[in-house]
């Protein structure tokens, strides 16, 4: 199947940033949808990620692997998108981080803290990620021995905003390797050890069988609540344009914005299913319609709003700057 898949999504790319890069890095354009992945060593972080995009790239540890050093060794995201569709429209980023052994100096809360630190320094300022998966494999003893996962708030809230709980799914994996009539135990381990996040509307999910439709079964919600938010960014930027153009090109605008939207929610929601990664003829028909439209209507805008003059008072200082 993973090879299969490699064909299928040839859209994954990694970076590993340096500090130098730092700067040039700061500044993408599109605001990214994050999704971010801790855990035990071995529970299937990267094999969630390498089951989602169907790319090797991800650096998953071979299997049957126990528990020794983490196989990832640093936090490393990974940019995809679906073929067909330009990044800036599906913006996502799988950040992968080494797996924790629940050391005293070594586990979930680390985890955590490491996470957003390496946010701090490598994403654009007040970045949130979209989701949070905390992984866990069943078939390990560790959960009975923790305290209920009590998460530090503001942590919680540097990384996914202000309660924004539902942002986080617990995931456990190993499903198929746990001795038959074990699985209730395991069930009340972890509604114990997560009890207090499930006050708080934070789901729990059973990654049952690895395959790209179970693992986007897990991360697609996270997926489609990042495009309504992204809906209402653009609604209120588009509120904020409308006394600057004539009502015309804001009920383009206006409209554009819905149609544009249900398309991607429709591509969001075939994935995982078969076929769901490649565009349908019709798709891509409509989708290059749709970018057409896109470049007519800014133009439009772009007119409407006579900022020639302005724009040339403001960035020919800069021009000439660039030139020294
Ligand atoms: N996700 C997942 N992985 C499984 C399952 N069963 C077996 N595996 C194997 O478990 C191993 C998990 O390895 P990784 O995903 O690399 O581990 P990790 O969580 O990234 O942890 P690190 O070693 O710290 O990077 C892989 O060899 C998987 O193939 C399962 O049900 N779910
Ligand atoms: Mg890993």
């Amino acid at each position: 199947m993973g090879n299969a898949f490699s064909h299928l999504f040839p859209n994954l790319w990694g970076t590993r940033f340096r500090l130098r890069d730092f700067d040039t890095y700061r500044k993408p354009v599109p605001k990214g949808i994050f999704i971010a992945l801790v855990g035990q060593t071995g529970s299937g972080m990267s094999r969630l990620i390498h089951d989602a995009t169907g790319s090797y790239e991800t650096g998953v540890s071979p299997e049957g692997r126990l528990d020794s050093d983490p196989y990832t060794a640093s936090i490393q995201d990974f940019g995809f998108t679906i073929p067909g569709i330009i990044f800036s429209d599906f913006p996502l980023y799988f950040i992968d981080t080494p797996g924790f052994d629940y050391a005293s100096t070594n586990n979930e809360h680390a985890a955590l803290l490491n996470l957003r630190s390496w946010i701090r320094m490598f994403k654009p300022l007040h970045t949130k990620v979209d989701g949070l998966v905390f992984m866990h494999n069943i078939c390990t003893d560790e959960l009975p021995k923790r305290p209920t996962f009590l998460p530090r708030h503001e942590v919680i809230e540097d990384l996914c905003g202000k309660n924004n709980w539902d942002r986080i799914t617990f995931v456990s994996s190993h499903w198929h390797d746990l001795e038959p009539g074990r699985t209730k135990l395991k069930e009340s381990e972890i509604n114990a050890y997560w009890a207090w996040m499930r006050a708080r509307n934070s789901k729990m999910e059973k990654y049952e069988t690895p395959s790209s439709q179970n693992a986007w079964k897990i991360l697609k919600p996270f997926v489609m609540n990042a495009q309504v938010d992204r809906e209402r960014r653009l609604k209120e930027e588009l509120e904020n344009l409308k006394i600057h153009v004539s009502e015309n090109t804001y009920q383009q605008i206006d409209d554009f914005l819905d149609r544009k939207a249900a398309f991607m929610k429709e591509i969001i929601g075939r994935l995982g299913e078969e076929e769901g990664f490649s565009m349908i003829e019709d798709e891509e028909r409509v989708y290059k319609e749709l970018h057409r439209e896109a470049v007519l209507l800014w133009k439009e805008v772009e007119k409407e709003l006579n900022v020639d003059e302005l724009e040339r008072w403001l960035t020919s200082g800069r021009k000439e700057a660039d030139r020294q």
